[in-house]
């Protein structure tokens, strides 16, 4: 159909984000409310694409992974977020649910953000849900927490708020970015941000002053994002990021994302500034490194860290969208 909806059938698609202010620990895991705001740039590749399709005589949802029937875990993760889906609206129809993924499924490429905000979009549209960006935000992060910011197109806030209804993301205006994404390793991280974040959360010592911190962080954020000014929203991006990283290292036992490869990228963004070139790096929960940059420099800090990984220059993408 035209919007991507006919007859208990909806489609839609979303990319992932890559936080420059980091969300790393939940006050309320029931309704999903994150420890303080966080701020990201939704991307234009890595999309994934999801079809939502009801079915009233069916006895179970089915969900399916780039054509693989999924089980376990993932299904009952799926199925624990349409059943919220259904309170909601009112209707007991289960549903099959199919997805299709361009990034590599937990390589740290967020693929819960665009994974969520694409079932959030899909699957209120087939049951009748509002579609409102506020609302599916607010939905979206009940599946994953960086979902709420894969809803909103380019750079967004995702407001720590009051309570379910004050805590989702909306568009920030902010100066033209992009971020070279180094892939350092492909496979599966060893323990999920979930569980980090809660071990995080319990165990660390510092994990106080981040939470303060990061609130203080997100303030300095949105003036740098408002003032236009890449070289302060570069510096903040990274010094946060580390401080992210030194606090799940912590963690009681320690966990640790960051490989050799991705502190040599590290230092090799430092020596490009040592040059003149302003880049700066961040790092979500894995050993992949993503780098922002100014656009007319993109192509040549991409060419300068070829040697640590595949490297993909990607910029501002779209909201969740329901497509065709
Ligand atoms: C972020 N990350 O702000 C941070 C930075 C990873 C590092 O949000 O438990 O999949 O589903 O809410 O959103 C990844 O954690 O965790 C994440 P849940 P999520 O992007």
């Amino acid at each position: 159909a035209a919007n991507g909806t006919a007859g208990g059938t909806a489609t839609a698609r979303a990319f992932p984000n890559i936080a420059l202010v980091k969300y790393w620990g939940k006050r309320d895991e029931a309704v999903m409310l994150p420890a303080a705001g966080s701020l990201s740039l939704t991307l234009d590749a890595y999309a994934t694409t999801t079809a939502v399709t009801l079915d009233a005589s069916a006895a179970s949802d089915r969900f399916e992974l780039n054509g693989e029937a999924q089980a376990g875990d993932r299904l009952r993760r799926v199925t624990r977020f349409l059943d919220l889906v259904r309170e909601r609206s009112g209707s007991t129809a289960r549903a099959l649910v199919r997805s299709h993924n361009e990034a590599p499924t937990g390589a740290g490429l967020a693929s819960s953000a665009s994974g969520f905000a694409a079932l959030a979009t899909a699957a209120s549209a087939a049951y009748g849900l509002p579609g409102d960006p506020a609302s599916l935000s607010r939905l979206a992060r009940r599946g994953s927490g960086s979902a709420a910011r894969s809803i909103i197109p380019g750079v967004s806030v995702w407001h720590a708020g009051d309570g379910d209804e004050t805590s989702f993301a909306e568009p920030v205006p902010a100066p033209e970015m992009r971020m070279v994404i180094v892939t350092v390793d492909e496979r599966q991280k060893a323990i999920s941000s979930r569980e980090a974040m809660r071990l995080t959360a319990l165990t660390s010592p510092f994990y106080p002053a981040w939470v303060a911190s990061t609130e203080q962080s997100l303030e300095a954020m949105l003036e740098a994002c408002r003032d236009g000014d890449f070289t302060r929203i570069g510096r903040i991006t990274e010094s946060h990021a580390l401080r992210m990283h030194a606090v799940i290292q912590s963690a009681d036992p320690p966990v640790r994302y960051l490989a050799p490869t991705s502190i040599a990228v590290f230092d090799a963004v430092s020596a490009l500034r040592d040059r003149g070139v302003e880049a700066y790096a961040t790092a979500d929960a894995g050993p992949n490194v993503c780098v922002v940059v100014r656009p007319a420099e993109a192509e040549a800090v991409a060419d300068e860290l070829r040697g640590f990984g595949r490297v993909r220059v990607v910029g501002p993408g779209a909201g969740a969208e329901l497509i065709d």
